[in-house]
């Protein structure tokens, strides 16, 4: 894809992204309530936070470029509202590794129609050391849509959605090499690399470590 191509195409997504946005800000809204409940739930029955902190965000004109290019889809508003799960994403952090899995399985539970696939980067890591469980979904979301003679009429849609699932550990990692990664401009050196992937291996150490730590202490605890 020539540049200019690319730029214009960054342009005009950009700008058709701008009237849909609130249809991605609809479904993240249903499901940030629906985290903020579960949360809310584990925490009074068990004494303890599962949830640390979500997040959302809307992907950005230029990074659903990228992405459609690399996996080989068509550049356009439509082929990413097709193609993609990630334009609209949400991130969910945990402090220990076995509350990721229990916050997977609340959303599997919640949504039950609406899981797409699901991502175990935490018990398979990506090669560069990424960790985190991605789950897409696709829910219905309802539109109203006002008719030339100015009579409203309700539309369902369906949105795609991803929700990053990670400890506290895991998101220190990945928000510190997607910085270094777009500093790097995608030409990370090896020995960079290498580096990187390290720190991976000693945070997950860290991590299975800490799950120990709390499993022991919570199995010492007078109820
Ligand atoms: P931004 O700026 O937030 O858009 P997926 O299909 O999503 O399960 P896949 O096919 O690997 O995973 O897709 P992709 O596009 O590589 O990754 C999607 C998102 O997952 C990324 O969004 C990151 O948020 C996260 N992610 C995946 N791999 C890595 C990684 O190696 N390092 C880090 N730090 N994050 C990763 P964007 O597009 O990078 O970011």
């Amino acid at each position: 894809m020539g540049e200019v191509f690319k730029q214009d195409s960054i342009r005009t997504i950009e700008k058709e992204l701008l009237e849909n946005t609130f249809i991605y800000q609809m479904a993240i809204k249903d499901v940030t309530d629906r985290l903020d409940k579960i949360g809310k739930r584990l925490h009074s029955a068990n004494k303890h936070r599962y949830i640390h902190q979500v997040y959302s965000r809307i992907k950005t004109a230029s990074s659903i470029v990228e992405k459609l290019q690399r996996k080989g889809f068509p550049v356009s508003t439509q082929s990413a509202w097709e193609n993609l799960y990630d334009v609209g994403g949400i991130r969910v952090v945990c402090p220990f590794m076995e509350d990721v899995y229990t916050i997977v399985d609340e959303i599997k539970a919640a949504y039950p129609n609406a899981v797409v696939y699901e991502r175990d980067y935490i018990s398979q890591p990506k090669e560069n050391g990424y960790r985190s469980y991605h789950i897409g979904l696709e829910m219905p979301e309802y539109i109203t849509v006002r008719k030339d003679d100015y009579t409203d009429m309700v539309e369902q849609t369906q949105v795609k959605i991803e929700i990053q699932l990670r400890t506290l550990a895991m998101e220190f990692w990945a928000s510190l090499e997607h910085s270094i990664y777009y500093k790097s401009q995608g030409t990370m050196d090896v020995s960079t690399q290498v580096e990187l992937k390290t720190c991976a291996d000693i945070i997950a150490d860290a991590d299975s470590r800490m799950q120990r730590i709390s499993d022991k202490v919570n199995s010492n605890r007078v109820i």
